[in-house]
């Protein structure tokens, strides 16, 4: 399976390949990553559809907020339409980790929610795997910019409908044609606060990604 279709992570500790010196002193409990391969993983979406909530329930290491009260003027500016209100939105990003089994982890990174904050996701996408879009059912609309921006750069990625109690319920064939995705895009419906539910988005995130590499690599053979 072939994974750099795109630059290398450059911002991420990659952990020494399979067979290099990863003695056994190595894996000592130390808090030391050991895992032989680490991936970079987006989690994109709209203001206040779980970005920050499915980062934090899935991480093993605590993970790092950027978070700021919303300034006076930047509220204003910030869609927060029928959102429950929050006392804080994440300005930069949400980082952490989760190990999918020995030797595979997953560097989480949860883009800026807002369309002012944009410019971070160049930089942010750059030797990404793929990315998880979380929905919300209530203003699904919110999604179409992170569902168009990997779109346009060809970067895998997948709908992870984040079901809040309140919204009615849709299901996966319903979202993906809301939203036009390509045919092969999954949708899968999710609770961004249980960890479990969490590790199967990107475990099928990872199978995902996995095709469509394969997939052009095939294509590029002829
Ligand atoms: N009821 C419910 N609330 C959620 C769920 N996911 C997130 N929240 C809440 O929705 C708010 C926004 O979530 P947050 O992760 O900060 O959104 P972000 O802006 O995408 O990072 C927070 O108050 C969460 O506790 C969910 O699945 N169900
Ligand atoms: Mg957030």
């Amino acid at each position: 399976m072939v994974f750099e279709a795109h630059d290398e992570p450059h911002d991420v500790p990659v952990a020494p390949a399979a067979g290099s010196a990863n003695t056994p002193d190595d894996s000592a409990d130390d808090g030391v990553d050991d895992s032989v391969m680490a991936l970079k993983i987006l989690v994109a979406g709209g203001f206040g559809v779980g970005k920050t909530t499915l980062v934090g329930a899935v991480s093993e290491i605590r993970p790092l907020r950027t978070e700021e009260q919303l300034s006076e003027a930047g509220a204003a500016l910030d869609d927060a339409r029928d959102v429950v209100r929050k006392p804080t939105t994440t300005v930069a990003m949400d980082f952490g980790r989760i190990t999918i089994r020995a030797g595979l982890s997953l560097y989480l990174f949860g883009t800026p929610g807002q369309d002012r904050f944009w410019f971070l996701w160049d930089d942010l996408a750059l030797g990404a795997l793929g990315a998880v879009v979380l929905a919300d059912t209530r203003r699904l609309e919110d999604c179409f910019p992170a569902v168009d921006y990997f779109e346009n750069r060809g970067i895998p990625f997948l709908v992870a409908v984040n079901c809040f109690a309140e919204a009615r319920a849709y299901g996966a064939d319903e979202v993906a044609r809301a939203l036009d995705l390509d045919r092969g895009t999954p949708v899968v419906l999710c609770d961004a606060r249980d960890r479990d539910s969490g590790k199967e988005v990107l475990i099928r995130l990872v199978e995902h990604a996995g095709r469509v590499y394969t997939a052009r690599l095939l294509d590029s053979v002829g």
